[in-house]
Parts: C-alpha cells; sequence; structure tokens
C-alpha cells in the first residue's frame, strides 16, 4: 500500500501525550501510534454500528466447578455460526484456559460473550474486538 505523507500540528501537551504512547507501547515511530489510533477507533465504530466484525473471548476457569467446560460448549452451540474455532487448555491441575475466535455482528459476539464471561464460576474473561480487515 502506498504511504502518504502529511502534516500534523498539536499542541506540545498532545504531542507529548503522543510520545507517551509511543513509549508505552513500543512503537517505532510516531507513524504506528497514529495508525494504531486510527484502527482501534475504527474498531470501535464498527463494534458500536453493529457490522461484521471479529474478535477472540478468553475464559479462565476451575473445571472442576459447576461443570463450567459442559455450560461453555452448550452456550457456544448456541452460536455456531459465530464460534470459528475454540482452543482449550489445561492451564494446571485445576485452572483451564479457553480462548474461543469468533466472527459475526458485533451485537451477537457481545452477547456470546456476556454469556460465556456471566457464567458461574468463571474466574476472569474478556472479548477482544478486533475487524476483518
Ligand atoms: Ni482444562
Amino acid at each position: 500500500m502506498a504511504i502518504k505523507r502529511f502534516g500534523v500540528s498539536l499542541e506540545e501537551k498532545v504531542l507529548s501525550q503522543l510520545d507517551e504512547l509511543v513509549k508505552k507501547h513500543q512503537f517505532p515511530n510516531r507513524s504506528q501510534a497514529i495508525r494504531y489510533l486510527i484502527k482501534e477507533h475504527q474498531i470501535e465504530d464498527q463494534w458500536k454500528e453493529n457490522e461484521e466484525v471479529a474478535g477472540t473471548i478468553t475464559l479462565l476457569f476451575d473445571h472442576h466447578k459447576r461443570d463450567l467446560s459442559n455450560q461453555s460448549t452448550k452456550i457456544q452451540h448456541d452460536y455456531h455460526h459465530q464460534v470459528l474455532s475454540v482452543q482449550h487448555i489445561h492451564l494446571t491441575h485445576d485452572t483451564c484456559l479457553e480462548t474461543v475466535a469468533v466472527k459475526g455482528k458485533a451485537s451477537d459476539l457481545t452477547d456470546l460473550a456476556d454469556k460465556l464471561i456471566g457464567m458461574k464460576g468463571i474466574k476472569h474473561g474478556r472479548l477482544v474486538m478486533t475487524s476483518l480487515e
């Protein structure tokens, strides 16, 4: 893709905030930081506007508790059009880490994530949103 250059005018304070972002995320330069911010914003808009998007749902749970593996599978089957793949890792003797790759309407993915993360006994869960492009 062709790269175009453009001039940006920023207040000194905003520029130093940009540089802090570059440092914090270890971006190679300011351009990469701006790219990151634009993409983040675009993804957020796509989710708000309920477009076709992609993402991953990460779940951490104790498989001894409340039959969580079966519950998780049952919920995922209700969303079989959205679930692309599931990776189940036996993290420790008791703890399982599940990552579910998903694609579909933002609202369906959010519903699915809420149901999975909301299961009783889930230690931690998070939906990471990304776009199809
Ligand atoms: Ni396991």
